[in-house]
């Protein structure tokens, strides 16, 4: 996944950190055992940063993301979890709001895909970024006619076409910006 690239260990938010730099082959054998504590359940959005200068500021529900290259910052919850199992192409109105920069697939949602019926390993993620956005109106969501999305698996068009015998995993889903600006994300819809 090109957004590892620059990544570096990290430690205050580790856990997200070496999620973002596992390649998709790696993520197989990451399970849920271990993170599963590392925040309580059904928090809402929280920050997370790559601890390298990228900043993550939450006002109530929108959270301002300031980026630069080779940094990433975003938003994660626990809550997602009422989705491991669910049909990865139909996740109904799913997305965020946005307003400020986008380019290269940031800002983005990953969401965890389970392909081998253990929903404790994660085998590929969906992405959603602001190609979702086709009418332009600040608002992602995967029922928009006409979102584009794309999965690590090779898929890019349409959500409303995604056909896919993939399922949610039981694992973080998380919006994240990893593109140099400031964009402010809210009503993260994880
Ligand atoms: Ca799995
Ligand atoms: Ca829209």
């Amino acid at each position: 996944m090109h957004k590892g690239k620059h990544a570096r260990p990290v430690r205050r938010f580790g856990v997200m950190g070496a999620l973002l730099m596992l390649t998709a082959a790696t993520v197989l054998s990451f399970t849920t055992a271990g993170t599963a504590t590392a925040a309580p359940k059904g928090a809402t959005g929280k920050c997370f940063t790559d601890d390298s200068g990228a900043v993550c500021t939450k006002t109530g529900q929108s959270f301002e993301l300031v980026v630069e290259a080779g940094e990433w910052a975003g938003v994660y919850t626990e809550s997602n979890q009422k989705l491991a199992g669910l049909a990865a192409d139909e996740l109904g109105d799913l997305g965020f709001d946005w307003s400020g920069a986008s380019s290269g697939g940031s800002p983005r949602l990953s969401i965890p895909l389970d392909t081998d019926s253990d929903l404790k390993t994660v085998e590929g993620w969906l992405y959603v970024d602001t190609a979702c956005d086709d009418d332009g109106d600040g608002t992602v969501s995967l029922d928009d006619t006409g979102c584009i999305v794309s999965d690590s698996f090779g898929y890019h068009g349409t959500y409303a076409a995604y056909a896919t015998e993939a399922v949610v995993a039981d694992y973080y889903a998380f919006l994240v910006a990893d593109q140099p600006g400031t964009v402010t994300v809210s009503n993260v819809r994880i």
